[in-house]
């Protein structure tokens, strides 16, 4: 065998843009399986979450970060320097731009990203997503035009993750770019985030899909028990942290219904992902301005 036939590939790549610009559901798209959680808000995902795709001869770490903008809250900060250190370990980058609004803004400098994109001067590649949406296909070419002059760009490609349409496209040209390395994970593993992690993501996920205005963006959810047991269902407890008295109300409900439907729904997604019988107990608390409290923050995790 010849060394470049026989040697592998391996790169950190992360994926970033603003936010509801389809990273996370672009992810999923990739790995094939819903890792990351999806909502229509912005905003969803707020910590890194790791994603291992891997064929014969390449490896692609993807880490999805939060949406980028400019931070209002402790917490905001802490996102966004979860998108510098992605962007300082990645090996490649992945811009994810939802195409609708750059045809809107017909447009696609980005006064935040672009900077960071320049000051390490990664290969990048530039996606344009939720293509099935655009009316016009054509639409998008000044785009294009826009992206190969700003000289920022390896690559720039279509797609629709949505629909998981030209991700095999946009996969093989990452394979590309990817440096020769050795593999750092088995060929089998999804991701090295541990199990409580993703739970807490999914309820976090429902808590965004059931309630509106500043609620979700009010919520974060900690795990506080989990028990895998040999036999029988495995015991989660969580608490569901609000920032205030009415917030919490809300959330519980009359009579608890509403935390009941929550719980509920977690409990099946929870189920689905770790193939497995749940017992879900939610608690909610009231932490006054979390959002901006270094200790309840570090808690955490942020
Ligand atoms: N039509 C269409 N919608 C999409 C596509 N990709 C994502 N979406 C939708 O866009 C919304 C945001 O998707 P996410 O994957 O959560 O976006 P994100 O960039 O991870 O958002 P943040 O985590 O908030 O930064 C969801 O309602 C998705 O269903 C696509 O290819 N086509
Ligand atoms: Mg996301």
């Amino acid at each position: 065998m010849t060394a470049s036939s026989s040697a592998t590939k391996c790169a950190t790549v992360a994926i970033v843009g603003r936010p509801n610009a389809g990273k996370s559901t672009l992810l999923n798209a990739i790995l094939g399986t819903k890792l990351s959680i999806v909502t229509p808000k912005p905003q969803t995902t707020r910590k890194r979450v790791h994603g291992i795709y891997t064929t014969e001869s390449t490896q692609l770490i993807f880490i999805d970060t939060p949406g980028i903008l400019a931070p209002r809250y402790r917490m905001q900060k802490s996102m966004m320097g979860y998108v510098d250190a992605s962007l300082d370990e990645a090996d490649v980058v992945v811009v994810v731009v939802d195409v609708l609004k750059a045809v809107e803004r017909k447009d696609i400098t980005d006064s935040l990203l672009w900077p960071m994109l320049e000051r390490r001067k990664k290969p990048t590649v530039l996606v344009f997503n939720k293509m099935d949406a655009l009316g016009v296909r054509k639409e998008a070419l000044p785009l294009m035009e826009q992206a190969r002059l700003s000289g920022l760009f390896a690559k720039a490609i279509a797609i629709a993750a949505a629909d998981n349409t030209y991700v095999e496209d946009l996969l093989a040209i990452l394979c590309e770019l990817a440096p020769e390395g050795p593999f750092v994970f088995d060929a089998d593993t999804l991701s090295d985030q541990p199990e409580r992690f993703f739970v807490g993501e999914m309820i976090r996920e429902v808590v965004f899909h059931r309630f509106k205005d500043e609620i979700p963006y009010a919520t974060d959810v900690s795990i506080v028990e989990f028990k895998e047991r040999e036999e029988g269902k495995w015991y989660i407890a969580a608490d569901i942290i609000v920032e205030r008295d009415t917030q919490k109300a809300i959330l519980i409900g009359a009579k608890g219904t509403a935390l009941k439907r929550v719980g509920e729904e977690a409990r099946q997604a929870i189920e689905a992902h770790l193939e497995q019988g749940v017992y879900l107990e939610l608690f909610v608390k009231v932490r006054s301005d979390w959002r901006n409290d270094r200790t309840q923050l570090a808690s955490l995790g942020y």
